[in-house]
C-alpha cells in the first residue's frame, strides 16, 4: 500500500465515522474497519510480506490511521450517547414533585403508625429511640426496676418465663420496655432523653388484654431534672398526640416500684349518649380517662443503672401503644389488631408514604 493510499483509506473511513449517524451504523463501520476482517486488519496482515524498513514504515502509517480512527469512534460515539440521552429524558419525563399516588396497595398498621407519630412528636423534643431485645434477663427486667423477688408482677400468671441454665434465673419475655431503659443507663452518661417503644409480653388474654402488646416508655435524666419538666412534657405530648390544644390533663398519686413519686396520668373525655370522645368539654366536666403510668425515677433504680443518684434525677413514664391508638382511631376491639385480616387493615390501616411528621402533620 502506498502513502497515498494510506491518506486515502484514513480519509474514507473518518468520513465513514463521521456519517454514522446511530450507535449501530457507527458499531458497523467500526467492525468493517478493526474488526477480525476489517479494512485496517486486513493491511495489518499483509504488512508481512514486505521487508525491512518498508514494513516498519508502514507498520507505523498504519498504526497511526488505525488509532485516528479509533479515536474518532471513540469521540463519536461519546456525540451519539449524549443525544441518544437527551432524547431518553425530553421522552421520559418524570414530575418528581407530584404528590405519591393516593392509595397505594399496602397498609401500615395502626401500631406502626401510632409509633410513628410518637417518635415524631417526642423527636421534636429532643429524644432519641432506644431498642433492646424482647427476651430478657431478670435483671434488667425485675431486680433493676426495685420489683423484688416476693413482687406479684413477677408470678408465673403474668410473666412468660423461658428455660435458663441450670442455677440461673430464668429469661423472660420483656414484661414492659423499661429494661430498654435500664440497658440505656448502663451505656450512656446523662444527660439522657430516650423514648423505648417496642413488643412486650404478659401471660393475660381477654377482650382487653392480649399475650404481646406494644409500649412506648420515655426517660429524662439530668442533674436537676424535676416533676415540673415531667408534667410539660406528658401534657404537651397528650395535646400533641390527640390534636387537642386545650385537652385537659390530670396526674394522680399511685404507685410504681420503680418510681418516686409515682402518678397516673388522665386526660378529659365525655361519655354522653354512651359515646366516649376525648377532649376538653368545659368547666366543670368531670370525666377522665387513664391513658399513662409516670414518676421520678426511684434512686434505686438509678444506681442500678449505674447512675449516681446523689448527683442525677430523672422522670420516666409509660403507655401502651395499642390503646392510645385505639382511643385516637375509635378501633373498638383490641383483638382485632392482631388477627392479621387484610380488610381490618385496609379499614384502619394507614397510606404508607403519608409518614407522620410535625411539620406534615400526624
Ligand atoms: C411506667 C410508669 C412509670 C418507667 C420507669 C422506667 C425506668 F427504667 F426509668 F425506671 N422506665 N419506665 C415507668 C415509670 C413506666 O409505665 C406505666
Amino acid at each position: 500500500m502506498t502513502a497515498s493510499e494510506v491518506t486515502e483509506l484514513q480519509a474514507a473511513l473518518l468520513a465513514e465515522v463521521a456519517a454514522a449517524d446511530n450507535l449501530d451504523a457507527l458499531e458497523a463501520v467500526r467492525v468493517s474497519a478493526l474488526g477480525k476482517k476489517g479494512r485496517i486488519t486486513a493491511q495489518m496482515k499483509g504488512l508481512g510480506q514486505l521487508d525491512g524498513d518498508a514494513r516498519k514504515e508502514a507498520g507505523q502509517a498504519l498504526n497511526r490511521v488505525k488509532d485516528a480512527v479509533q479515536d474518532a469512534i471513540t469521540s463519536r460515539q461519546a456525540d451519539l450517547d449524549s443525544v441518544a440521552l437527551e432524547a431518553r429524558l425530553a421522552h421520559e419525563t418524570v414530575d418528581v414533585t407530584l404528590p405519591p399516588r393516593p392509595r397505594p396497595g399496602g397498609h401500615l398498621h395502626p401500631v406502626s403508625q401510632v409509633t410513628e407519630e410518637c417518635i415524631a412528636i417526642f423527636g421534636e423534643m429532643g429524644f432519641t429511640v432506644a431498642e433492646g431485645p424482647d427476651i430478657e434477663d431478670d435483671f434488667h427486667n425485675f431486680t433493676a426496676l426495685n420489683i423484688p423477688p416476693e413482687h406479684p408482677a413477677r408470678q408465673m400468671h403474668d410473666t412468660f418465663y423461658l428455660e435458663g441454665k441450670d442455677g440461673a434465673p430464668q429469661p423472660v419475655l420483656r414484661t414492659h420496655t423499661s429494661p430498654v431503659q435500664i440497658r440505656t443507663m448502663e451505656t450512656s452518661k446523662p444527660p439522657i432523653r430516650v423514648i423505648a417503644p417496642g413488643r412486650t409480653y404478659r401471660s393475660d388474654s381477654d377482650a382487653t388484654h392480649t399475650p404481646m402488646f406494644h409500649q412506648i416508655e420515655a426517660l429524662v435524666i439530668d442533674e436537676t431534672t424535676h416533676m415540673g419538666h415531667l408534667k410539660g412534657c406528658i401534657i404537651d405530648f397528650c395535646r400533641a398526640f390527640f390534636d387537642i390544644p386545650d385537652l385537659p390533663v390530670r396526674f394522680r398519686p399511685s404507685h410504681f416500684p420503680f418510681t418516686e413519686p409515682s402518678m397516673e396520668v388522665d386526660i378529659g373525655c365525655s361519655r354522653e349518649g354512651g359515646e366516649l370522645r376525648i377532649g376538653n368539654f368545659g368547666e366543670g366536666a368531670d370525666n377522665w380517662l387513664e391513658i399513662m403510668g409516670s414518676g421520678m425515677v426511684h434512686p434505686k433504680v438509678l444506681e442500678y443503672g449505674g447512675i449516681d443518684s446523689t448527683k442525677y434525677q430523672g422522670f420516666a413514664f409509660g403507655m401502651g401503644i395499642d390503646r392510645i391508638a385505639m382511643l385516637k382511631y375509635g378501633i373498638p376491639d383490641l383483638r382485632t389488631f392482631f388477627d392479621a385480616d387484610i380488610r381490618w387493615l385496609k379499614h384502619y390501616g394507614f397510606v404508607p408514604l403519608a409518614v407522620p411528621s410535625m411539620v406534615r402533620g400526624l
